[in-house]
């Protein structure tokens, strides 16, 4: 009877082994359920490194959060927690001045300086979870990892007490810039949607979002000195929508916002192509010359200075002969990098299909030089390569190689974004409702596999910045359309951008990214259900 019940308990252990990363004790006071062994399986993106311990912590009533009271920003990040933990398990866990069992410690003391910037520790132990990392970041994304190993169970009955795995995870990120990037231009999103878009991507490590805030179809933020611009600009969008703008403090409120998710907003605006709603609003400061004529029986073609709301690219241009283009340009400019408080300004500079190349290449330089005067980095779609270049800058490469190439010749920083791979708008497949596919179609896992590092040969790895995700939004109208788009490819690009390319494995993550349906679910993600994933809506794991 003894024996038999020996090696049940051997098979037990036998059995955790198989179903975690490594078990380093298997005396676990509080059996493990098996919804919370599964915990460790489904961390995006996949951590440097996980060991299971067997144990389990429990998330009650009376668990507190305790954060070093040196650091502001650390107590914000602990009422985050707190917020977090009370969606999620609709308890109440309070901030609390000392640690005891039970407790949730986040601290900056005694992180290894391996973890650099970004990283954490998250120690889970029957006792206690500690979060140790050397600055706020690295304990924020430590919450996320936490979030997505706390267990959830099928059933919706509420419960006192939730499960949270033990073990050690030691993690940190491959890439500095791990972006995604929303086109509010082609059609608008009001600041409702982008808060939600940056909860969402926030689950993921996900520390830059880029607002593509003008196009052809429209212009997205006030700029005071130039009323017009959303005034007329403003108003239309793609489709002959009422489009809308971010005023000045609207801005102002996504960017604290995404701030205290870690998230460093970058703005663009696209200059000197794809200026149209700008010439709209200024016809006699900024529009060219005439418009061309359209012969008769000609298709009909999108004339710069005219409001423009189809998809078609590379017809509008600012021009270096009117007085006023150097102005706009400043005044725009200065404005947003006030209120901008990141590092980076993008510039856009893509397809200027009928600005002359060398005023593309003078309007790139003298872009630059405002950029810095206003105190930003200067970020651009790879075509800005043909300007003069210098280690600052950073260069978009998003379809052609040899201007990435050009722009790592000439020192710049290279950022990821290959259409092929990272463009979020393309079709998963022919049959996707929305989407466009010029560049490829993608499905989940060819999101997943590539390097950049090896993608673009000649490009070193330590010229790459990192990647980036855009969702350019000519088919995209709702946030059920976003989601549709972004949820799961958006995942890919994060692992891309966190894990270092020896633990990505497709088969490991096919597993993990089939276990976030649940969540998704839970806070009603209108994810695509690809067929290439064994979607996890319910648990189902023997004990
Ligand atoms: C190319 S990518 C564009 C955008 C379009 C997108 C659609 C880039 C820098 N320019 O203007 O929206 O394709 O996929």
């Amino acid at each position: 009877m003894y024996f038999l019940h020996l090696t049940r308990a051997w098979f037990k252990c036998a059995a955790f082994i198989v179903m975690t990363f490594a078990v380093v004790s298997c005396n676990n006071s509080k059996p493990t359920s098996p919804e919370a062994k599964l915990a460790f399986d489904r961390v995006i993106p996949k951590p440097s490194s996980a060991n299971a311990a067997g144990k389990t912590f429990l998330i009650t009533e009376t668990t507190s959060i305790v954060a070093d009271s040196s650091s502001a920003e650390l107590r914000d990040v602990a009422n985050y927690l707190s917020e977090t933990l009370r969606s999620i398990t609709g308890l109440s866990v309070k901030l609390a001045s000392a640690a005891e069992n039970g407790s949730i410690v986040l601290t900056l003391q005694g992180g290894s300086a391996s973890l650099g910037d970004e990283g954490y520790e998250l120690r889970i132990e029957d006792k206690q979870i500690r979060i140790i990392a050397n600055n706020p970041a690295g304990v924020f994304y430590g919450i996320q990892t936490l979030r997505q190993i706390i267990a959830d169970k099928d059933d919706k009955a509420p419960r006192d007490e939730w499960e949270v795995a033990t073990g050690t995870i030691t993690d940190s990120p491959e890439y500095a810039w791990r972006g995604s990037m929303l086109d509010v231009a082609r059609h608008f999103f009001p600041v409702e949607d982008v808060k939600r878009y940056i909860d969402l991507i926030s689950y993921y490590k996900i520390n830059i979002l880029h607002l593509h805030l003008s196009d052809d179809q429209g212009w997205r933020i006030e700029i005071k000195s130039w009323p017009n611009l959303t005034a007329i600009g403003g108003q239309s969008q793609v489709g002959g929508g009422k489009g809308g703008f971010y005023t000045q403090e609207q801005y102002k409120e996504i960017v604290a916002y995404a701030q205290s998710r870690f998230i460093t907003v970058v703005p663009e605006i696209d200059l000197p192509g794809h200026t149209n709603a700008a010439l709209v609003s200024y016809r006699d400061e900024l529009l060219p010359g005439t418009p061309i004529k359209i012969e008769a029986g000609e298709r009909p073609r999108p004339v710069a200075g005219q409001p423009h709301i189809g998809t078609e690219v590379g017809f509008s241009t600012l021009s270096l002969k009117k007085e006023s283009t150097m102005k706009f340009v400043n005044d725009v400019i200065r404005e947003l990098a006030a209120i901008t408080p990141g590092p980076y300004f993008h510039v856009g500079g893509d397809e200027a299909a009928v600005t002359k190349k060398p005023d593309y290449i003078e309007f790139v330089n003298r872009f630059k030089e405002i950029v810095n005067a206003n105190g930003k980095i200067m970020i651009g779609w790879e075509e800005v390569a043909q300007g003069d270049l210098d280690s600052t800058v950073v260069v978009q490469y998003w379809h052609s190689s040899n201007y990435a190439k050009m722009g790592a010749e000439k020192d710049a920083k290279i950022l990821f974004s290959p259409a092929t791979k990272a463009y979020l708008d393309m079709q998963y497949d022919s049959t996707s409702r929305i989407g466009l596919h010029w560049a490829a179609y993608i499905e989940i896992d060819s999101s997943y596999q590539w390097d950049p590092a090896t993608l673009v040969p000649g490009i070193e790895r330590q010229q790459i910045v990192g990647v980036e995700a855009p969702l350019w939004t000519e088919t995209v109208v709702t946030m059920d359309d976003i989601e549709y788009l972004v949820f799961p490819r958006l995942l890919s690009i994060a692992e891309v951008g966190w894990t270092s390319p020896s633990s990505r494995n497709w088969d490991d993550y096919k597993v993990r990214l089939a276990n976030h349906a649940k969540p998704w679910k839970a806070m009603g993600v209108d994810f695509y259900r690809s067929k290439q994933i064994d979607w996890a809506d319910s648990v189902q794991v023997k004990p």
